[in-house]
């Protein structure tokens, strides 16, 4: 699959600091040290409707994690999935009567557009679970025949009781996954599982479902994990050094994905971090497609609102925070851009150096970009009350805004 074309990153004078991150596997902050390129594995949409705050939120963070590295003069390798065929999607076709991948194509080429607005900086590999399919078989089969799959009823599972670090990622206990597991696409009351924490690798082929040559394991259609993994050890390999997403994917998603990689190659990690987005709320209620309580970017674009007041919107909240979107949100992020235009706008002003500096510190020291806003706020707020002489201060200030923080003024 195509992604979207990539904005310039400008150049910036010096070099960032190495980014320190909330992982979930061990609760605790992390300084990454990836290699001279840096690979991150962030999961993607689910193309059944139009990208809301929320799905924008958590890429937003992910892009942040990009310009740190690529602020420390590291070439990043980034892959992205489309989930383009899964339960919801198919339900949804259903539900409104259009074809699947009529759909599925829409609501992609949609997202396209909204990350190419917001200046999300693209994948290398953006990749449909669909075209993975073929990636796909051969690794199920390979589970099976490793004894850490089996089939029920013509489907297949993995059993999570062949990954010795199953539980690692979302560190939960048995109880709390169940539940989840419930709530998020499993199915932990199906009679004939070995645990009814197992995931399904392969469906087997259902009247009025899409399917596909599955070779030994008959026709169907891959199961949601072992879509992520097939496509991120194709693209990355083991111990890649980022997985994200938003913190409804710790468990089952990540934690899964983690224990079929785990059991295919005998290595461990599967990603050496494991990074999650807060989820952004909006009437007191997560944001979600199913409950249908949803602002998306496209609208917002529609009506006019410039997508660099969105992103500076989005980058106004920590990225591990959990949020509610409410129109005062993006009104007070519209009034930061007017300020911070109208600051850039003049040949000189005060010093910026120390800002550019400030910024740095400020994502380095786990995404902090509400920090970094405010650093940017106090020298527009200096341009305003007293200006500055330095000449060209105002243009560094522009290209580092822009580089780090992926806002064009
Ligand atoms: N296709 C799968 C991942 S392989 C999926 O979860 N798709 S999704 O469309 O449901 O979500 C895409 C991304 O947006 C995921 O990382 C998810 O965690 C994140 N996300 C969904 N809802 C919210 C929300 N309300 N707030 C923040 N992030 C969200
Ligand atoms: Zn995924």
């Amino acid at each position: 699959m195509y992604a979207w074309p990539a904005s310039e990153v400008p150049a910036l004078p010096g070099s960032g600091r190495d980014l320190r991150i909330h992982d979930t596997s061990t609760n605790g902050r992390v300084t990454l040290e990836p290699g001279p390129v840096a690979r991150i594995y962030v999961c993607g949409i689910t193309p059944y409707d139009a990208t809301h705050m929320g799905h924008a939120a958590t890429y937003n963070a992910f892009d942040l994690v990009q310009r740190v590295w690529l602020d420390t003069k590291r070439q990043v390798q980034y892959v992205q999935n489309v989930t383009d065929v899964d339960d919801p999607l198919l339900e949804r076709a259903r539900r409104d009567g259009v074809d699947w991948t009529g759909l599925a194509e829409r609501e992609t080429a949609l997202f396209r557009e909204d990350m190419t607005a917001l200046r999300m900086l693209p994948p290398q590999h953006y990749i449909g679970a669909v075209e993975a399919i073929p990636g796909i078989v051969p690794l199920v089969e390979r589970l099976r025949d490793a004894g850490a799959a089996y089939e029920l009823d013509g489907d297949i599972y993995f059993s999570v009781a062949a990954d010795p670090h199953f539980g690692e990622v979302s560190r939960l206990d048995a109880e709390a996954m169940r539940l989840l597991s419930a709530e998020r696409g499993g199915d932990p009351d199906r009679p004939g599982k070995k645990n009814p924490l197992d995931p399904v690798l392969w469906l087997a082929a259902r009247p009025g479902e899409p399917s596909w040559d599955g070779g030994t394991l008959g026709r169907g259609r891959p199961g949601w994990h072992i879509e992520c993994v097939a496509i991120a050890l194709d693209h990355l390999g083991m111990g890649f050094d980022v997985q994200g997403g938003g913190s409804d994917l710790a468990f089952p998603h990540h934690e899964m994905g983690a224990s079929h990689a785990q059991a295919l190659t005998g290595e461990h990690p599967f990603a050496r971090t494991y990074v999650h987005a807060g989820m952004v709320a909006l009437n007191g209620e997560k944001m979600s497609k199913s409950k249908g309580n949803l602002v998306f970017v496209s609208t917002l674009r529609r009506e006019g609102v410039d997508p660099a007041a969105i992103r500076l919107a989005l980058l106004a909240h920590h990225y591990r925070s959990d949020w509610e979107w409410t129109d005062e949100v993006l009104q007070e992020a519209e009034e930061r851009l007017a300020r911070w235009r109208a600051a850039v706008s003049r040949p000189d002003g005060p010093a910026a150096e120390g800002l550019l500096e400030e910024i740095r510190e400020a994502l380095a020291d786990d995404l902090d970009a509400p920090a970094a806003l405010a650093a940017v706020d106090r020298w527009a707020a200096l341009q305003d009350s007293t200006g500055g002489t330095d000449e060209g201060a105002p243009g560094v200030v522009s290209r580092a805004v822009d580089a780090l923080l992926g806002v064009a003024l």
